[in-house]
């Protein structure tokens, strides 16, 4: 097997509590996943990536774990699992687990420990601290809104929690918090999975001592201050204790990472890790206030950081490709056109993404042009940090309750955790009882059982693009160069390898656009290998280009 399968591969995410409810109780299940595999064989895919399925309270929806070795009851049980496992390695398909070890839940059996006393076993565990004059330790603030510090009358201290008050940061200095996580990662892979996500993976390492007003170079609004050699020095523990002794793929989430910080995790010399989860391209155009502030997508500002993270992991690094995943808005909707134009912008999107160097991730309902939802009331809504982000911007009077819901409508998280839309039946198929959270009333038209039949569907669109990596070299290798730099509507880029030219062309404009070949292109043959509109042509030298077009050519000079 090629050590290296992860970088030919396409990733799927499956929110399995959005995916398919297969039992009545309105939320998605392990059984349910089982039920679509023949559905993800179909597209092609040849990774799972579970967002997490671990026995959890649920209070940030699996990302709050208090048994790392169980399920949790509402997805079903561990037999569950190891049938899917089962099912999916069948299909050749591999699964790989979301990595949650920033933080536990406070429901965690060492979290209820540790806050028992100050000289309790699992005390050090996780971070303890006094407050000042019955203030927190410190000015950090949450992901999630409010200070990061939680006060305990047990002990009369306060813990740090990035997240929510129910996510309780581990304290990664201590030697046993890194071996219970050690152990339990090969408990998991002695199962047979085929790799991780890891959640956050750039924050385990805190200075706590160095505070919000001492640190302005904070690089995100609300990224605490990291120690990243202790990071580096964790993961290469990590690796060398575990993942070097399995044959897997891992990724790691790491928020307030650019290029050159990346390739300290992903540097083939580094035995580290395989590939990041990059947030430059998520946040472009946005303002100091982040997601919830004013943002303008901005073409040339986007093509900038995709450009600058291609060039920058050419030689020895690792891409991961994704504009989708269940924190972000439905990438159609944030980066596209999801009225007009929704068919023809999915399918560019994905073109100009998968087209890229790297490990492309196609979150679940992406492939069939999913679009944000508009909840009338509050009340529709699930997610934590949704819920506190409107407390604290409403409450404090930052912005007027329609202010925050319009907010909510671009960049809420639910907008990618509305249930999967397999048909037109009742809650879309997703379930035949209540849904946990309301379907997107579009399910009507959007739909896997209207596309996965219709050659022209966004469905078979992804398919025919999956299957494009698998048949040539150049998708995988091929060095990535920007060309068009400055245009505004045109994302044009080329991947070279040997005497072959791939040519990417990619309108971002509902407005026809013109594309001109750079003179010094020069090719004999050329050969269209896909394209959105149904057109036949294969004039590439001066093109106009339609609304939201994506056109791919492979040139070589023979
Ligand atoms: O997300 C980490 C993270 O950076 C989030 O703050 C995310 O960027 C933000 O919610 C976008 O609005 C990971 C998981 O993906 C997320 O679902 C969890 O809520 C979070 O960690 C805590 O585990
Ligand atoms: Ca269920």
């Amino acid at each position: 097997m090629d050590k290296n399968w992860w970088k030919k591969s396409v990733v799927y995410q499956i929110y399995p509590r959005s995916f398919k409810d297969s039992n009545g109780d309105g939320i998605g299940d392990i059984k349910g996943i089982i039920e679509g595999l023949d559905y993800l064989q179909k597209l092609g895919i040849n990774v799972l990536w579970l967002s997490p399925i671990y026995k959890s309270p649920n209070d940030d929806n699996g990302y709050d774990i208090s048994d790392y070795r169980d399920v949790m009851d509402e997805f079903g049980t561990m037999r569950d699992f190891d049938t899917l496992l089962e099912e999916a390695h069948k299909r050749k398909i591999k699964i790989i687990m979301d990595l949650v070890v920033n933080h536990t839940s406070d429901e965690h059996e060492w979290f209820k420990e540790s806050k028992k006393s100050k000289y309790n076993k699992y005390r050090d565990y996780y971070i303890w601290r006094s407050g000042k004059n019955g203030e927190p330790p410190n000015d950090w603030i949450s992901f999630f809104s409010g200070s990061a510090w939680e006060y305990d009358k047990t002990t009369e201290m306060y813990y740090l929690h990035l997240f929510s008050k129910k996510q309780a940061d581990l304290n990664w200095e201590n030697s046993e918090v890194r071996k219970e996580v050690f152990d339990m990662m090969k408990w998991w892979l002695d199962k047979g999975i085929d790799g991780f996500r890891m959640d956050v993976i750039s924050l385990i390492a805190k200075d706590i001592e160095i505070t919000r007003e001492q640190d302005s170079k904070v690089t995100m609004s609300i990224i605490p201050k990291i120690n990243e050699e202790r990071v580096h020095e964790y993961l290469k523990e990590m690796n060398s204790e575990v993942l070097s002794k399995y044959d897997i793929m891992t990724v790691g989430e790491t928020p307030g990472v650019d290029p050159e910080k990346a390739l300290k995790f992903v540097g083939e010399s580094r035995n580290e890790l395989n590939m990041v989860f990059q947030f430059e391209h998520v946040g472009v155009g946005d303002g100091p206030d982040g997601k919830w502030g004013k943002s303008e997508f901005n073409l040339k500002e986007f093509k900038d950081i995709m450009s600058k993270w291609q060039d920058a992991l050419e030689n020895g690094g690792w891409n991961s490709l994704y504009l989708s995943n269940h924190d972000q808005p439905r990438s159609v909707s944030r980066f596209g056109n999801d009225t007009e134009y929704r068919e023809e912008s999915a399918k560019m999107l994905a073109t100009c993404i998968h087209m890229m160097k790297g490990t492309p991730y196609v979150y679940q309902g992406e492939e069939l042009g999913m679009t944000n939802v508009k909840f009338e009331s509050l009340d529709d809504y699930r997610d934590i940090e949704t819920f506190n982000a409107y407390k604290d911007y409403v409450g404090s009077g930052k912005k007027t309750k329609e202010e925050m819901m319009e907010a909510i409508y671009k960049r809420g998280r639910d907008n990618a955790r509305t249930p999967f839309q397999w048909d037109d039946s009742g809650n879309a198929g997703f379930t035949s009882g209540t849904p946990w959270i309301k379907v997107n009333p579009n399910y009507k038209y959007i739909n896997a059982k209207a596309q996965v039949d219709d050659e022209n569907s966004v469905f078979n669109y992804y398919r025919k693009l999956i299957s494009l990596r698998k048949q040539y070299e150049i998708i995988v290798n091929g060095k990535y160069e920007l060309i068009l730099d400055d245009d505004e509507n045109i994302y044009a880029y080329l991947r070279k390898l040997k005497n072959e030219i791939l040519l990417v062309m990619c309108n971002f404009s509902d407005k026809n656009s013109e594309f001109n070949l750079p003179a010094d292109i020069k090719y004999g043959k050329k050969e269209k290998i896909i394209s959105n509109y149904n057109v036949d042509y294969d004039e590439i030298e001066k093109v106009v280009l339609k609304p939201y077009e994506a056109r791919v050519y492979l040139l070589s000079n023979k």
